[in-house]
């Protein structure tokens, strides 16, 4: 499905991102900067999130690197219309890696909700799952709505990759939810949960 900016907005990030990440098995996230990584917090923390708090525009550049390093791993990016709108070049470079196993997935409130809720692009038309399609990304839609959601969790994970999904989410505010802070040891748990024993050769 294509974005329409007529359509009403009503799915919750707080309802979104549990579902997604309630059967993730053995699944790498890595969540951008500000709001998607204190709602994938908020929906539990687990070692194989990692999660970012700057490098913005960086995500889906980071997922596409573990996505190659762990052909058999599913890897998820979870990420804000800001994050993504700033990485944009990064859809020509998965597009042309082609790894089956990624998927990106944009948490759209059409605003920068972090640094107090400057309006984005998004919110104007511009159509990110578009870019991806264009770019070449295996399969990409907008999601509206909690019917469309639930057949889309599972392609997320099995459908074959590059798969792009944006997801449009209220603005409505949530709980404050802040995981570890600390980078190198985000970076050690997850390298720990990933690679056991090989973790620190
Ligand atoms: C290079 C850079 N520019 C600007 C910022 C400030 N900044 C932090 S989060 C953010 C907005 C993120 O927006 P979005 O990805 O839509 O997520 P939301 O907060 O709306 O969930 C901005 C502009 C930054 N951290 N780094």
């Amino acid at each position: 499905m294509a974005a329409n900016p007529k359509q009403k907005i009503t799915l919750e990030r707080r309802v979104v991102v549990p579902a997604i990440l309630e059967d993730r098995g053995d699944a790498l996230v890595v969540t951008g900067l500000g709001s998607a990584t204190y709602d994938a917090f908020a929906a539990g923390d687990h070692p194989l999130n990692f999660y970012l708090w700057g490098a913005m525009g960086g995500a889906a550049m980071i997922g596409l690197g573990l996505a190659l390093a762990q052909p058999k791993r599913r890897v998820l990016v979870i990420t804000g219309d800001g994050e993504m709108l700033m990485g944009l070049g990064s859809l020509a470079t998965i597009a042309a890696e082609r790894p089956k196993n990624l998927s990106i997935i944009v948490l759209d409130n059409q605003h920068y909700g972090e640094t107090g809720m400057q309006p984005t692009h998004t919110g104007r038309g511009v159509d990110l799952p578009g870019m991806a399609k264009a770019a070449g990304f295996a399969s990409a839609t907008t999601i509206y709505s909690a019917a469309q959601l639930k057949t889309w969790i599972p392609k997320l994970y099995r459908a074959p990759g590059p798969v792009f999904a944006t997801i449009k989410v209220t603005t409505n505010p949530v709980p404050m939810a802040l995981p570890l802070r600390d980078g190198t040891a985000i970076r050690h748990r997850f390298r720990e949960a990933l690679l056991g024993g090989r973790a620190f050769e």
